[in-house]
């Protein structure tokens, strides 16, 4: 397997944190060349903490961790501490960072990255709302044709909204840049909630996680521990959904996941569906595919890939 650059765009939040970790364990496979920071989950102040958090949990302290933009486009910032608890990363006791923040700006970092890497060889990796990425195409608007792919988590269609009816949480927090991005003519893989929420954190996994006996797979195992509540309240499921290390895990196993080529496009008018991602998925339009969207994986797979990753932190 050809080693991959990527870049990874984050609001940390405790799946998050396991999605970095899967691609920090995973070096013959991922480079990851930063990590830059958005606010979401929780505000940005945090979101850039808690990804150096997670670097040196990892043990992984050469990674350079940039701060993004600090608010949608153009819209108030919605935050999820109700799922996420007040730092994002509730759960485990994870000491304070000692590694700096990087003083160029993450949509500067991301932009100055494309161009200086040849074509078509970095990969974007969004796991939060899509404003650094929104905002580094409508300032270099060269670099869109340079992105070697787009592998995101958000969005949504036969599971349709987690903070509105209609409405997946990255893309409702700041549609207006999804739309951009969704436009940009890049390759995207999405990850929507109709396949995370197949990516369940068991009792039997969560224990696999612990049973690493590692700090890492305490603080994962914490980490779940913490806001599977929240799911298993809201949703009457067995454990909670690990979405965003779908994104890491498509990398490492696109064969664990299918779906379809479809088009996908941004509700940004309407405040009843704000956020909504109209997905073609059974193709009643004429709208060209702009997106591979995908509905199911092997979580079996996933999780057994994920735990052997994490071993090795
Ligand atoms: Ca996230």
């Amino acid at each position: 397997m050809v080693q991959r650059k990527i870049i990874i765009d984050t609001d940390p939040g405790q799946d998050d944190a396991v999605a970095i970790l899967l691609a920090l364990a995973s070096p013959e496979e991922i480079d990851v060349l930063g990590i830059t920071c958005v606010a979401g989950n929780v505000p940005l102040k945090l979101t850039s903490k808690n990804a150096r958090i997670i670097c040196e949990l990892a043990g992984k302290t050469a990674v350079p961790v940039y701060a993004g933009c600090d608010r949608p486009l153009g819209r108030e910032l919605v935050t999820a501490e109700h799922v996420h608890g007040k730092t994002g990363l509730n759960g485990p006791v994870l000491p304070d960072p000692q590694m700096p923040l990087q003083e160029t700006h993450a949509v500067d970092f991301i932009i100055e990255t494309l161009r200086a890497e040849p074509p078509g060889t970095v990969t974007l990796c969004p796991l939060g709302p899509l404003t650094n990425i929104a905002t580094a195409f409508n300032k270099a608007p060269d670099i869109a044709e340079r992105v070697q792919e787009i592998v995101l988590m958000g969005g949504a269609y036969f599971e349709v909204g987690n903070i509105t009816p209609t409405a997946e949480f990255n893309i409702y927090v700041d549609p207006q840049a999804a739309e951009i991005t969704f436009k940009s003519g890049t390759d995207i893989v999405v990850m929507p909630l109709d396949v995370t929420h197949k990516a369940l954190v068991t009792p039997d996994r969560n224990e696999a996680f612990r049973n690493l006996k590692t700090p890492v797979g305490t603080a994962v195992a914490q980490m779940t521990d913490f806001f599977e509540r929240f799911d298993k309240e809201k949703y009457g499921s067995d454990g909670a959904p690990l979405h965003d290390p779908c994104v890491t895990a498509y990398l490492l196993r696109p064969d664990l996941f299918s779906g379809r080529h479809i088009n996908v496009e941004i509700e940004t008018s309407s405040e009843l569906t704000m956020g909504m991602t109209v997905a073609d998925w059974w193709g009643v339009t004429d709208r060209p595919p702009n997106a591979l969207f995908i509905k199911d994986l092997d979580a079996d797979g996933f999780f057994s890939l994920l735990t052997e990753r994490l071993a090795r932190l």
